[in-house]
């Protein structure tokens, strides 16, 4: 009851906002923190201080409304979610920051009289890589959304000293470097150690009587290791409303250290602290297959147990003396990103018995009832699946459980199913064999009341095949939610001039409901709107023009059509396919046959994981056909080749404001979403792509004559694979077999031989997963009716508006709408 009093102490201290928020206030306070703080003058010529000044200006703002939010949910006392993810890819924060605390033309105003501006001091903030893509990125824009639509949830992750490799190409092959983005330190984080909590590993279980002579389990002789928390603010849109991401450090504990000094060996002890900080060093840059390191999985316990002890120890201090958990349930939601958190089931069974002593029953009543499973991937080789030996060692207490949750499960099977014993064991928890294995994916599944899908294509495939079994026993666990972007960062700020043109035309209310974009319909066919699109176009293609010179030394032409294609390479994506079309494209150029065809700038970005062998070769063969191209007089003035290097958070938001032709090209039924479509889309991309992921979903808001849609689809891709015959496709088809002919005689790489040979290779075998060759008629034909609508400029320009009007429910502001609504809001 203490520490009760004592909150409601602290909700009656008044906490009004004081700080202004007019130029005058805001020109003060950055002048105290530059000369004072900081200790500049005016002549200190590097933007670095201007932009530390300004970020704790703009922090100071951030921080009493995150106060105040903390007080008003304290007050409130809502449900609260907890969104656990290994990756959240925030990139910049304060330009985002400036935006939602409408501070904008203040701080314009205030730099004036340091000679400089607002994008200058925006440079100089490092991108927070800390997430690998897709599923990194959409944790953040789904903050961003909580925090603007008000609702009380909270990030957990994992503050990583390393974040996302830099990329360098060298002779056109990936080259990885360390991210260090801590080294100028972090203004937007604040340390709290006071709120450290400790993670155990190793050890083994012990079971004693309590003193009612109850058996209990404790996990003893751990080495433990210090979980220290970094707070993130995550302001709301203009609505006073800050939320938090709670980033964990990894520490050694003292006693980690003492019990080695004891033994004797001081060095030893310090040496010592290495393994435990090494937790939290650096993050897997590995998006698709999973690759066992026992790291990673420390990684994964580490942010479930610290996070969970978190969310417990804020229940027990505000719900008296620890005991009662009876509405735990109606307060609380863990929503897990990927099975990477999948741990944390297990996990918090075990705070809940060992540590507050519930009843298994009870216990798993409330594990069931708070967890919440995305699944982001289909692809099998992406399943984590971690041995039961490492589980035995690292975390034994927790395989324990785990073996018992399997038990009990697989009783209920047996039930539901007798004699189905083939069932049981393609259901089984653990997947039985000389080295038996944990399936996370179904531990996610069992564990959780709700299990979704991230587009309408991708749940239906997972209740069709991955889950099917699971789909079966329990329909009612099983929903979908379309990802979405949030419209603050991938319009309002990265595309200033189309924000300023559309609340010219249609009013702000946009910027908070997407589906008010519907009102810009209407302006599509009126000429003087459309020359005014083209112009913000154009002026966004300039600037893309100027990035890819300064990055690739290619010059871009603005008045090209600018075809894109942005995000991870991976074979399922088909950056390859793209590669293909250019060198058809170059094929036709050189043999004078232009007839028709559009003049186009190509730009591929993207990184491959350091060990994935052919996606490295996919870069190399991108480099090496754009370095011929550029280099051809003849192709001058018809195609320009771009890889860019790096790509990140930062580039999407110069990139996707110019792009004209968005590329979606992945085999149907292998990308599960896709978030880069709908930035595109918003920004007035027309897309070329295959009926996968949320493609389906864009195709079916904007409709057909705003698409180019090619390829087999889901089913069709299945059905192909038994008698997929890539070499007579080639043969048949004289084109592809001129393309295949370029890259199998070496022309790109005259220098190395045979450097291309396992991409040929790959095209030509009828095991091709990604069944490449059987769309690539299917998308040159769509690819020329792309460079045909594109020739009438007119008619290119009401598809571009009608593209981004139509793009309201691909705002993440509708998707977390959905999970509130549907899966965090679910009374039990
Ligand atoms: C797992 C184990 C060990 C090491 C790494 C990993 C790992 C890390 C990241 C596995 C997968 C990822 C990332 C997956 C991802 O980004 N998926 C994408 O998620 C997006 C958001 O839902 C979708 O839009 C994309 O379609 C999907 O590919």
């Amino acid at each position: 009851m203490k520490t009760h009093s004592k909150e409601s102490q602290v909700n009656s201290i008044a906490k009004p906002i004081k700080l202004g928020m007019d130029e005058a206030s805001v020109g003060d306070d950055l002048q105290r923190y530059f000369g004072l703080t900081l200790g500049r003058d005016e002549d200190s010529d590097s933007h670095h201080y201007l932009y530390s000044a300004v970020a704790l200006t703009v922090r100071d703002r951030l921080v009493e409304r995150w106060r105040a939010t903390r007080d008003r949910y304290m007050e409130q006392n809502p449900k609260r979610v907890a969104y656990l993810s290994l990756e959240f890819l925030m990139g910049r924060a304060l330009n985002n920051a400036v935006l939602n605390l409408d501070l904008e033309a203040q701080m314009r105003a205030v730099l004036q009289q340091y000679a400089c501006e607002l994008e200058d001091v925006n440079a100089e903030e490092l991108d927070a890589g800390l997430g690998n893509g897709g599923l990194g990125r959409l944790a953040a824009c789904f903050l961003d959304s909580c925090a603007s639509l008000q609702l009380p949830v909270t990030g957990y992750g994992i503050r990583y000293e390393y974040g996302m490799f830099h990329q360098k190409i060298k002779n056109g092959y990936q080259v990885e470097y360390p991210d260090h983005w801590l080294r100028n330190g972090n203004p937007w984080e604040i340390e709290s150690p006071e709120n450290a909590r400790s993670v155990k590993f190793f050890g083994h279980t012990e079971y004693y009587l309590d003193q009612n002579g109850k058996e209990r389990a404790r996990w003893v002789s751990t080495n433990d290791v210090l979980a220290v928390p970094y707070d993130v603010p995550v302001p709301g849109y203009q609505n006073g409303t800050v939320n938090t991401l709670r980033l964990w450090k990894s520490e050694a504990t003292d006693e980690f250290n003492l019990d080695e000094f004891n033994a004797g060996s001081y060095t030893d002890a310090v040496a010592a602290k290495n393994l435990a900080e090494q937790i939290t060093m650096v993050l897997y840059p590995n998006d698709a297959s999973e690759n066992g390191k026992e790291l990673r999985l420390r990684q994964q316990y580490f942010l479930s147990s610290a996070s969970l002890q978190d969310v417990l120890h804020r229940w027990v201090k505000r719900n008296g003396n620890g005991k009662d958990f009876s509405n735990f349930s109606a307060k609380n939601c863990f929503q897990l990103n990927d099975t990477h958190p999948t741990v944390a089931i297990a996990e918090l069974m075990r705070l809940l018995m060992d540590d507050y002593f519930l009843e298994w029953d009870d216990a798993w009543a409330i594990t069931q009832k708070t967890m919440a499973y995305t699944n982001h991937t289909l692809l099998p080789e992406a399943l984590e699946m971690w041995p039961v030996s490492l589980f035995k060692t690292l975390l034994p207490r927790i395989l324990d459980i785990i073996y018992e949750i399997n038990a009990r499960f697989l009783i209920q099977v047996a039930q539901r199913y007798p004699g189905d014993v083939e069932r049981q064991r393609r259901m089984s928890i653990i997947e039985e064999g000389d080295n038996p294995k944990v399936r996370m994916a179904y531990l996610a599944i069992v564990g959780s009341f709700s299990v979704n899908g991230v587009a309408a294509l991708h749940t239906k495939l997972l209740k069709a095949g991955l889950f099917n079994d699971f789909y079966e026993l329990w329909p009612e666990k099983f929903n979908n939610k379309t990802n979405g972007v949030t419209p603050r960062r991938w319009l309002a700020h990265c595309n200033p001039s189309l924000k300023a043109l559309i609340t010219d035309t249609i009013g702000n209310d946009w910027t908070s409901d997407l589906d008010h974009l519907e009102k810009l319909k209407p302006f599509a066919q009126n000429k003087e709107f459309r020359d005014r699109w083209i112009d913000v176009k154009h002026s966004c293609k300039i600037k893309l023009a100027e990035l890819v010179k300064s990055k690739c030394d290619v010059q871009f032409n603005p008045n090209m059509l600018f075809d894109v294609q942005v995000k991870r390479i991976h074979e399922y994506k088909r950056q390859l396919l793209n590669v293909l079309h250019v060198i058809h494209l170059y094929d036709r150029i050189t043999r004078g046959d232009t007839e028709g065809m559009q003049p186009r700038s190509v730009l591929i970005g993207g990184k491959a994981a350091p060990g994935y062998a052919m996606a490295k070769t996919i870069i190399k063969l991108i480099n090496n056909v754009a370095a011929i191209v550029n280099k051809d007089p003849r192709c001058q003035d018809w195609l320009k080749v771009a890889f860019l290097p790096d790509y990140k958070v930062t580039s999407m938001e110069i990139i996707c404001p110019a792009t004209e032709l968005s590329e979606q090209i992945s085999t149907a039924g292998k990308e599960a979403s896709g978030t880069g479509n709908m930035k595109f889309m918003m920004n007035g991309a027309l897309t070329i792509g295959t009926l996968d992921g949320a493609n389906i979903e864009i195709l079916e808001a904007v409709g057909e004559d705003n698409f180019f849609l090619f390829g087999l689809d889901a089913e069709q891709v299945q059905e192909a694979r038994s008698s997929y015959d890539p070499n007579l496709i080639i043969e048949t088809d004289k084109e592809f077999a001129r393309v295949m002919h370029l890259v199998e005689s070496g022309h790109f790489n005259q220098f190395e031989p045979g450097v291309f040979d396992a991409v040929s290779a790959s095209i030509r075998s009828r095991d091709d997963a990604w069944i490449t060759a059987a769309d690539f008629r299917s998308y040159v034909d769509a690819q020329k009716k792309v460079a045909l609508a594109y020739q009438d400029r007119e008619s290119w320009t009401v598809k571009s508006i009608l593209n981004t009007a139509s793009s309201g429910r691909f705002s993440s502001d509708r998707t977390i709408s959905e999970y509130n609504r549907d899966i965090w809001s679910r009374d039990e």
